[in-house]
């Protein structure tokens, strides 16, 4: 590490979340000689970031919104055991701007965006007026918010039908429709601003021509206090489910070394346009011409950094919290060496529609070798809580060429033993030996034909 004179690397972090990635947190910051504090609902009493941390605090009961998202309880372990920084991993409070004010005014690190950015990105319509100005391609559509469906319906005849409208508080499909003629309009209108409405307290809607079949890319990056970014190539996240990722992978199938260029330029712009300080990642729709779209920014760390953190040889939790403490980035893009996939393994069953399985792991046993990643924080014996999400582990695989990526994630699919609940694993599994997935010909669509019969 290059350590400048007028940095102060932190001597303690608390990590403000639970589950695999605060152990993921956790080991980063014993390499890097950091003191670390866990704090947990009394439902994680017995996980292992709490085993692992050097100090844990319990703040609250089970539910998230009286432990994970209780922020005074957060506060105060931090003040209580004297941590100089916070890491909130993802989900709960990572996005959360009052959160990241309120570490500021308590002269403690927040590891990751400032409020401003996280407003600023956190409103749809807002953050793709942010990006429009900047130069960044957007979808065509309404200039900002509409004000009527009348507006919405002249907007749409502009643009041509398909359109979809989407809750400028949106995120994960909520208070989004697509609409394919004026007759629909107006009643997607109503209930789209109805569940925006019920679900964000913000019924703000703005709309835009539908893309039909994209591919869902995300380019990594990172930024330093003194106004430089770069970018770390991207990640195909196509394979969703309801708006659930299930599995990505880097490089992208569908990717050139020109698209990869451009759109890495593109999310430079869209980092400097918002002063970005930490990594972060700006998510594309692309279509089959190879057009390329903003769709978002997340200020956070996502779920899916191991792929990347695989193909270029990078910690990126070390890097967020080099670049919180002021270390200057060295402003070079970063190009895959090699392929990843990571599979995301869910304590749910694939043969019912998915539907959650939470209880005691009575039997585990993690595949291992060459090339293969297990991010996990459940054992033999772990319960498996039902108040959170139910992604239990990692599986991300590396290798030369996509085609041995694959056949290593097979392999370590097949050696993976989880006993007393139901897992994705079948559903990975098969994707793997799927035709459509193996030939990397797949878009936001194909999972709607998928089918875990025969
Ligand atoms: C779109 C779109 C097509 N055209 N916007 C889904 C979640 C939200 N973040 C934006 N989403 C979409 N916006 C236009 N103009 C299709 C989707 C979409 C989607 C995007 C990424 C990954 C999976 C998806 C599944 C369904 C719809």
């Amino acid at each position: 590490m290059t350590k400048k004179k007028h940095t102060k690397l932190f001597k303690k972090v608390l990590i403000a979340n639970r589950g695999e990635i605060a152990l993921r947190v956790i080991r980063t910051c014993r390499e890097m000689g950091i003191s670390t504090v866990a704090v947990y609902s009394t439902a994680d009493k017995d996980s292992l970031h709490v085993r692992f941390a050097d100090e844990a605090v319990c703040i609250g009961p089970p539910a998230s919104k009286d432990s994970y998202l209780n922020i005074p309880n957060i506060i105060s372990a931090a003040e209580i055991t004297n941590a100089d920084a916070i890491h909130p991993g993802y989900g709960f409070l990572s996005e959360n701007s009052k959160f990241s004010a309120i570490c500021q005014k308590y002269n403690i690190k927040f590891i990751g965006a400032t409020p401003e950015q996280i407003d600023q990105m956190g409103d749809k319509s807002n953050a793709k007026d942010t990006m429009k100005e900047a130069g960044v391609p957007t979808i065509p559509g309404s200039d900002g918010l509409l004000e009527s469906v009348d507006e919405a319906k002249k907007v749409a005849k502009k643009v041509k039908y398909p359109i979809i409208l989407k809750a400028t508080a949106g995120g994960g499909g909520r208070g989004m429709r697509i609409v394919w003629a004026e007759e629909e309009l107006e009643d997607k209108w109503n209930s789209a601003r109805q569940e925006a409405g019920a679900a964000f307290g913000n019924d703000g809607m703005y709309l835009e021509k539908y893309i039909e079949e994209p591919r869902h890319i995300e380019i990594q990056i990172v930024g330093d206090q003194y106004g430089k970014a770069c970018h770390l190539s991207e990640r195909d996240c196509s394979v969703q489910r309801r708006h659930q990722k299930l599995t990505e992978e880097t490089p992208s199938p569908f990717m050139t070394d020109e698209l990869r260029d451009k759109m890495g330029e593109a999310a430079i712009k869209a980092a400097l346009a918002v002063k970005y300080e930490g990594v972060g990642t700006v998510e594309f729709l692309v279509d089959k011409h190879r057009n390329f779209y903003f769709m978002e920014m997340n200020t956070r760390i996502q779920v899916e950094h191991p792929i990347t953190e695989e193909v270029i040889n990078y910690d990126l939790i070390r890097e967020q919290i080099l670049v919180a403490a002021g270390v200057p980035i060295s402003g070079k893009n970063y190009f895959p060496q090699l392929h990843a996939i990571e599979c995301r393994i869910n304590a749910e069953d694939p043969y019912k529609d998915f539907r959650p399985s939470p209880g005691k792991i009575i039997n585990f046993h993690a595949p291992g070798g060459h090339g293969v990643r297990i991010d996990t924080h459940v054992y033999a014996g772990y319960t498996i809580p039902s108040n959170y999400d139910s992604m239990i582990a990692k599986v991300i695989t590396v290798a030369q060429t996509r085609d041995e990526a694959i056949a290593k994630m097979s392999r370590a699919l097949g050696e993976f033993v989880i006993e007393g609940v139901q897992t994705t694993i079948p559903f990975h599994i098969k994707l793997m030996k799927d035709e459509r997935y193996i030939s990397g010909n797949y878009t936001t669509k194909f999972l709607e034909d998928f089918s875990m019969e025969d």
